[in-house]
């Protein structure tokens, strides 16, 4: 349980370390592209994939760093990846929105927004057809499940009975549309009653939350019970004024705060994980940007695919 705890601290911590960084050195114009960063819904990626192993695969979104990182992506390739250099996950040529790594059963962060529920009902039933064991996650915002795609997705995966959990991350924004306004039902995990698959609703910056739900959910997957919508819903990151306490609303400080008072976890083995995880980030940043970009002769390799 001790380690369970320490592990799910481990990733939050990571992305938002990871994310943080990133954000000071985009503002140095030295990363390439564009970049969505997931600072604030760690509890999500983190809550569903503490669940996965080998076996099974997930498909990220646009905000897709905190998703690799959860499903145990590299963070130098990643970071180098970023950074465009050969070192990275994808030889430099994906950055930020395309970071994959089929090793890890990442299928991939994804410029198209809907693009990933599709997918996972392919891995899904490839899991159901060859008597895996594996279940297919799909990460997707609230915009994207407005989608054709994702709708068309959960369709198909209850139709087809298949291990597949759909992740409806609400942050209540697409872009600049607030989802009160942009989506039809009171809730996103409403619209699972139309597919005859349960729908579920947590609370994003509660890791505990997620993780629970996340876990009935793969065990019903994996079971062959089907597929289950779980919607995870962030409030705004701030407090409403300034001073207002902003500790209910940051999945790392009540993890801390739960874990600690609990007795479960010390406040120095936390530390020690944050101490472990700025290193290993610092590392990161300054091995990419040491590392070499790809060459005219890289241009044609990692495009084709032979089957
Ligand atoms: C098919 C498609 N349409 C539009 C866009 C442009 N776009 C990029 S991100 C985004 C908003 C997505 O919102 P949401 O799904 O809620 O994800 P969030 O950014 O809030 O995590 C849009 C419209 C796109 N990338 N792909
Ligand atoms: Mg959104």
């Amino acid at each position: 349980m001790t380690d369970t705890l320490r592990e799910a601290y481990r990733v939050m911590r990571t992305i938002r370390a990871f994310e943080e960084r990133v954000h000071e050195e985009f503002a140095t114009g030295e990363i390439p592209g564009f970049v969505h960063l997931y600072a604030g819904e760690e509890a999500s990626a983190a809550g569903v994939c503490a669940h996965l192993d080998d076996r099974d695969a997930i498909a990220g979104t646009h905000r897709g760093h905190g998703h690799c990182i959860a499903k145990g992506v590299d963070v130098k390739a990643m970071m180098a990846e970023i950074y465009g250099r050969k070192t990275g996950s994808c030889h430099g040529k994906g950055g930020s929105m395309h970071i994959a790594d089929l090793s890890k059963g990442m299928l991939g962060a994804n410029g198209i927004v809907g693009g990933g529920p599709p997918l996972i009902c392919g891995t899904a039933l490839a899991a159901k057809q060859q008597h895996t064991g594996g279940v297919g996650v799909a990460f997707f915002g609230d915009g994207a499940g407005n989608q054709g795609t994702t709708l068309e997705a959960l369709n198909l995966a209850s139709v087809w009975d298949l291990p597949a959990i759909f992740i409806a991350e609400n942050n209540g924004y697409a872009e600049a549309t607030a989802s009160s306004w942009s989506v039809a039902s009171d809730n996103i995990a409403d619209r699972a009653a139309g597919f005859g698959m349960p729908g579920v609703i947590v609370d994003g910056f509660d890791f505990f939350a997620v993780h629970e739900a996340a876990g009935e959910a793969v065990e019903r997957a994996r079971g062959g019970g089907g597929p289950t919508l779980i919607e995870v819903k962030f409030t705004r990151y701030h407090g409403h004024f300034e001073g207002d306490r902003p500790a209910s609303l940051d999945c790392l400080t009540r993890f801390r705060d739960r874990v600690t008072e609990a007795g479960e976890l010390a406040e120095h083995a936390l530390d020690a994980i944050d101490a472990e995880v700025a290193k290993l980030i610092e590392d990161a940043v300054s091995e990419a940007k040491a590392a070499p970009k790809p060459t005219k002769d890289d241009l044609e390799t990692d495009v084709y695919v032979s089957y």
